[in-house]
């Protein structure tokens, strides 16, 4: 049974590497960032509320991301393994995860540290040019990453569940990486 997080930076590969190990293992792949930015496109309540924190860099308030996940979870493929990508970004989000895991009776998710400089995830980001892949938004991405999510990396680490993978090598390169050290 494969439960993986993918933590790393913005621009790390996290959405890359997920998509490729969840339809390679025929697992379900849970991106908070997809799931937003569908909300956002169809104009739905969460959509609404989520537009200008996504916009701006800032992450979009817990309890709104907390509940869209807990319903995510609950869906009848998420059974046999799933791939969770941006998800948890804040320490409250991963004790969250982690108290809904247990009742759900889910356990020995594994959670995955993308490790790619600075300078190298910019430049990604920059030739992606997504709506919130301008300069400015990105320098405050990697902001609010260093204050609300790199803790995470020790709150995993202290758990023994953190794997660490560099992160800036080829996509092929990474997935092979990340299939040897999972399987
Ligand atoms: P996300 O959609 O998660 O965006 P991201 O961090 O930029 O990573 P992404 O997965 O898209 O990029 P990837 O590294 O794969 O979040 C967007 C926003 O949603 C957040 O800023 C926040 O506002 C909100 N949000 C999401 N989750 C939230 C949460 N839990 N709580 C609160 N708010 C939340 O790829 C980037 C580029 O690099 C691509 O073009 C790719 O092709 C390229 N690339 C990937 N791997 C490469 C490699 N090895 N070599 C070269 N290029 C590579």
């Amino acid at each position: 049974m494969t439960r993986l997080i993918f933590l790393g930076p913005p621009g790390a590969g996290k959405g890359t590497q997920a998509k490729t190990l969840a339809d390679s293992w025929n697992i379900p792949h849970i991106s908070t960032g997809d799931i937003l930015r569908k909300a956002m496109k169809e104009q739905t309540l969460l959509g609404i509320k989520a537009q200008g924190y996504v916009d701006s860099g800032e992450l979009v308030p817990d309890e709104l991301v907390q509940a869209m996940v807990q319903e995510r979870l609950h869906d009848s493929d998420t059974g046999s393994g799933w791939i969770l990508d941006g998800f948890p970004r804040t320490v409250n989000q991963a004790l969250f995860l982690e108290e809904l895991l247990s009742t759900i009776s889910q356990h020995g998710e594994k959670a995955v540290n993308l490790e790619v400089p600075d300078d190298v995830v910019v430049g990604r980001l920059l030739e992606r040019g997504r709506k919130d892949d301008t300069e400015e938004v990105i320098r405050r991405r990697l902001e609010v990453y260093r204050s609300e999510t790199e803790p995470l990396i020790d709150y995993y680490h202290a758990r023994q569940r953190l794997v660490r993978v560099n992160g800036n090598q080829s996509p092929e390169e990474v997935t092979a990486e990340l299939k040897k050290i999972i399987s």
